[in-house]
């Protein structure tokens, strides 16, 4: 056991992947959960388990916390303040950018170096090739422990901005969430004339998988701002398609709560005169706006 010391916070599913994925690697790896049962598992595979939080901070200059959610991190950290002091902490935890800039502001006024990061994977997942994390914050403390971190899967830093992997992990899962909404409301369609969800299942993936070309072509049209040309599929004509899937729904018993959204959207845009254009518009209803900001560079799947 060679490998410099590590802690881990939180032992649930992902919290036990990543611990098993730094034992395996031969860290000295210290464990904590709320709930002691939950490291007994990874104490048979050679972690030391800690009896309390404070145990296992003190154990290893670098810390992962992957909780709930931050009122849970909060809960745990507050009263080791002290103790973070010097310590690098990598918090996993999902969270929102605001919640990630906060930490950060008070891990580093008690001394530690701060990253917050986003796991792009299930637990399943960790320690394969198909993981990537995305981290921002402490450059230094990505540096000094990249080869730990690149053991739960590909490692990204996006910038000192500790809000930056969070706003990436937020919007990397929405996209993902969409995806899985659709899916849900096209299953509960057909299993309401007596199809099965698996036998229009292998249809489904191969349909999302050819009209995954979006993600790119949707790209460049909001960050030019020119939603019109080159458009195959306009949006007027989309919106008068999409009248049928609302009314399909209802028809079958089923309730549009799921896709209903973007149908109103998609008539707003079309009353506000773009009904020529393609449906990467209806970026323009949600504000946001574009402020300028400097692309990040170092980002998984993108070649520059
Ligand atoms: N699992 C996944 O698919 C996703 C993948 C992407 C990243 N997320 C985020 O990772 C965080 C942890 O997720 P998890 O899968 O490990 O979640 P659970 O299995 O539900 O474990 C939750 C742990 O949090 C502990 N906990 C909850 N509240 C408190 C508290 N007030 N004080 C101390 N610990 C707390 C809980 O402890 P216990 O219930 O076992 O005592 C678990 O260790 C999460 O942010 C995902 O969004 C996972």
């Amino acid at each position: 056991m060679s490998e410099s010391p590590v802690t881990v916070l939180g032992l649930g599913d992902m919290g036990t992947a990543l611990a098993r994925a730094l034992l395996r690697a031969g860290h000295r790896t210290t464990v904590w959960n709320r709930t002691a049962a939950k490291a007994e598992a990874l104490a048979a595979e050679g972690a030391l388990t800690a009896a309390t939080a404070g145990e296992a901070v003190a154990a290893s200059p670098l810390v992962v916390v992957c909780l709930l959610d931050y009122d849970s991190v909060r809960q745990v950290l507050t009263p080791l303040a002290d103790a973070l002091s010097g310590k690098a902490v990598v918090n996993l935890t999902n969270g929102t950018p605001r919640q990630a800039r906060e930490l950060a502001a008070w891990a580093a006024g008690h001394g530690a170096r701060y990253l917050d990061g986003g796991i792009m994977a299930v637990p399943p997942m960790i320690g394969t090739p198909a993981a990537f994390l995305l981290y921002s914050g402490s450059p230094t403390a990505f540096a000094d422990h990249r080869a730990a971190l690149d053991l739960f899967g590909e490692s990204h830093h996006l910038g000192e901005d500790p809000g930056r992997a969070p706003l990436y992990d937020i919007a990397l899962l929405s996209a993902m969430y969409g995806m899985f909404s659709g899916v849900l409301h096209a299953y509960a369609l057909v299993r309401s004339d007596g199809v099965a969800a698996a036998d229009v299942a292998p249809l489904v993936g191969r349909w999302l998988t050819a009209m995954s070309g979006a993600v790119d072509g949707y790209a460049r049209q909001i960050d030019s701002g020119d939603h019109a040309t080159g458009v195959a599929s306009n949006l007027a004509m989309q919106s008068a398609a999409y009248r049928n899937f609302t009314s399909s729904a209802r028809d079958q018993g089923i309730s549009p709560e799921l896709i209903a959204p973007i149908g109103h959207l998609m008539a707003r845009r079309v009353a506000d005169g773009h009904g020529h254009e393609g449906l990467s518009g209806l970026v323009e209803l949600l504000g946001g706006g574009w402020p300028g900001a400097s692309p990040v560079t170092n980002v998984p799947g993108q070649h520059n």
